[in-house]
């Protein structure tokens, strides 16, 4: 049973709120068929998603690393963005003033029509020239699906070609770091679908509470930072979120404008 009173309280905070911030992680598109990281579904051909997503995984065997890409790629090419994905997309439109950050690298946000995303683990739609060659841009879009060559290579080097993905051990790009760090001086801060485990994305709820946002939490189970966050709820991201879109629908500051 949802917590009725938890769901009253976040109802209350966002029709108050001119200002939001979402961080959210793999639970949200788990819904569309995108498998998460840490669950059961994290495993692919027995290797944790972890022992991939290096670059030292990658300079020891591109091989490996590119076919997991390629089969992330060709099953989330299949996915549509579920109704998790289109109520935070309508909420972009309709706060004054919303960022939706996002550990995914699944373009479903976008796909769904968000505003103002920041893509904190950049892109699996993207490449990079792995030696960075001279004549190639720092990333550029590739939505190919099947890759004719794995590994694909540099046009411009005949190099090697990496994900545009930001892996364990890497740097995330300091302007997407600012952007993500302003937004959360927020009025309501949420963190939806996601273990809060990896950093610095699962320090930016706490950064959000430290600056005086009502900071909550909704995710199908407890997380590190689920005590220290004013709201925590247990359940589902595409049914809470679309519980609490339906009860804003139903109160006259938010319908209005919706
Ligand atoms: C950095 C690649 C510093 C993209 C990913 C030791 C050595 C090196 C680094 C470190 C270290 N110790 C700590 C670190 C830092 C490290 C880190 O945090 N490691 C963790 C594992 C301990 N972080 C980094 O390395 C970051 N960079 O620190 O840089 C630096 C600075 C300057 C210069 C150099 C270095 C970079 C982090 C980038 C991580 N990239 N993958 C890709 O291929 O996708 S990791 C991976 O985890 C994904 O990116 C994913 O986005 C991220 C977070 O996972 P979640 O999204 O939370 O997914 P998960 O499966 O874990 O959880 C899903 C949750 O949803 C679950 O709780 C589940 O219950 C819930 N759920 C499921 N279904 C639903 C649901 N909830 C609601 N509704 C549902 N339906
Ligand atoms: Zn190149």
């Amino acid at each position: 049973m949802l917590d009725a009173t938890a769901i009253d309280r976040i109802v209350d905070e966002l029709t108050k709120a001119r200002s939001v911030t979402v961080l959210t992680g793999a639970g949200v598109s788990a819904a569309s068929g995108v498998p998460t990281f840490r669950g059961a579904a994290g495993l692919w051909k027995s290797h944790r998603a972890e022992s991939l997503a290096t670059p030292e995984a990658f300079a020891r065997n591109p091989q490996l690393v590119w076919e997991w890409y390629q089969w992330r790629r060709q099953l989330i090419a299949d996915c549509e963005p579920n109704p998790a994905h289109r109520v935070l997309a309508s909420w972009s439109r309709r706060f004054e003033d919303f960022t939706l950050i996002t550990q995914n690298v699944d373009g479903l946000h976008e796909r769904a029509g968000t505003r103002n995303v920041i893509r904190f683990h950049e892109s699996i739609w993207e490449v990079q020239c792995w030696s960075g060659c001279q004549r190639s841009p720092d990333r550029w879009l590739n939505e190919v699906v099947p890759l004719s060559e794995i590994p694909p290579r540099c046009p411009h080097c005949a190099g090697l070609l990496r994900p545009g993905v930001v892996w364990l051990g890497e740097g995330i790009r300091p302007h997407v770091l600012e952007r993500a760090l302003a937004s959360v001086s927020c009025d309501v801060f949420l963190s939806v679908g996601t273990s809060s485990l990896v950093y610095p994305a699962a320090a930016l709820s706490n950064a959000a509470k430290s600056s005086g946002a009502t900071t909550i939490e909704i995710n199908l189970e407890a997380t590190p930072v689920s005590s220290q966050l004013d709201i925590a709820l247990e359940g589902a991201a595409e049914t809470i979120l679309k519980q609490i879109d339906d009860r804003l629908h139903n109160t006259a500051a938010f319908g209005k404008d919706a």
